[in-house]
């Protein structure tokens, strides 16, 4: 534990989950403006991986609870049943405000599910993933089905690889199925590439016009939200049930606005899209709630 998380209030915690090969990974190296693991590593199973602020070493977590070292290098070659979280620590911008928790895919049939759902409940909101040429499957819908009201309704719903929906009725026809079946599921749904994200660079349309603008504005204003919440308990909202009551706060910090995207560059913020936009012909944009 750094000296910095002992002294503070804990900070919100935000998971990124959806199926296998949604962009989880992709997103947190978006978020972060920085890979957390070696390219080799990202491509095999992991257990949770719960990234926070600092510069402590890596290590794990046993499921009897038993922290021990780990090398970054050799990530693959931990026992994924037994392991209940791998804990990273980087200095990002993000990480000051919140903590972020890289699930595995949820309907992955190499891996038994509860690698992922004993991680669950320590849970403040969840970024989800869902790809665009097959999105919202059942099997999205049965897992968000058990999740709590008070995760829910903080939880955006990242609708990733919407470049490859190659026109506008497509993109449009797949936006509002999405928002039809998860009408009041999620805090907020945005369609977005990932990719074209990260190529972006430093150019603002482009940025724009990948849906990550709109995103990640989104996710500033969550986390300002979460971060209240979580100064008036210690517990996860994730084991807040739905008539259970989040005591009255006793602290109201600031969060700073801002995410920087990569370790040159930083963006100022950007207006959201108005209520009840839709997409225009490039696809940019559309924020519905
Ligand atoms: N075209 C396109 N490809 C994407 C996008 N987002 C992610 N990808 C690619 O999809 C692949 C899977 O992305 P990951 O971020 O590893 O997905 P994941 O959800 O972490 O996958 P698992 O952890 O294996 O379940 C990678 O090759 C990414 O480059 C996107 O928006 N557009
Ligand atoms: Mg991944």
């Amino acid at each position: 534990m750094t000296d910095e998380s002992v002294a503070a209030p804990r900070k919100p915690r935000v998971a990124l989950m959806g199926e296998f090969s949604a962009g989880k990974s992709t997103l947190s190296n978006l978020l972060m403006g920085a890979r957390p693991l070696p390219e080799k590593v990202t491509a095999t199973r992991l257990s949770p991986v719960w990234i926070s602020h600092g510069t402590d070493d890596p290590y794990r977590i046993d499921i009897d609870g038993t922290a021990e070292p780990v090398s970054l290098e050799n990530l693959e070659d931990l026992p994924v049943q037994e392991t209940r979280v791998i804990r990273l620590f980087m200095e990002s911008d993000i990480l000051e405000v919140c903590d972020l928790i890289d699930f595995p895919g949820i309907s992955d049939p190499n891996m038994s599910s509860e690698v992922w759902e004993r991680m669950l409940t320590e849970v403040d909101a969840v970024i989800w993933c869902t790809h665009a040429t097959q999105a919202w499957r059942q099997s999205e819908a049965a897992v968000w089905d058990t999740m709590p009201d008070s995760v829910r309704e903080n939880s955006i719903l990242l609708i990733t690889r919407y470049d490859k929906l190659t026109t506008d009725r497509d993109r449009l026809r797949v936006l509002k199925r999405v928002n039809r079946e998860t009408k009041g599921l999620f805090g907020a749904v945005f369609p977005v590439s990932l990719l074209k994200a990260i190529q972006a660079g430093d150019d603002y349309d482009l940025w724009d016009a990948s849906g990550a603008g709109p995103f990640t504005q989104h996710l500033i204003d969550t986390i300002d939200v979460l971060t209240k919440l979580a100064a008036r308990t210690e517990l996860p909202l994730y084991n807040y049930g739905n008539d259970t009551a989040i005591p009255e706060a006793v602290v109201a910090p600031v969060v700073p606005r801002r995410v920087q995207r990569s370790a040159e560059g930083e963006r100022p913020a950007r207006p959201t899209a108005p209520e009840g936009a839709e997409t225009d012909a490039a696809g940019r944009i559309i924020r519905t709630s």
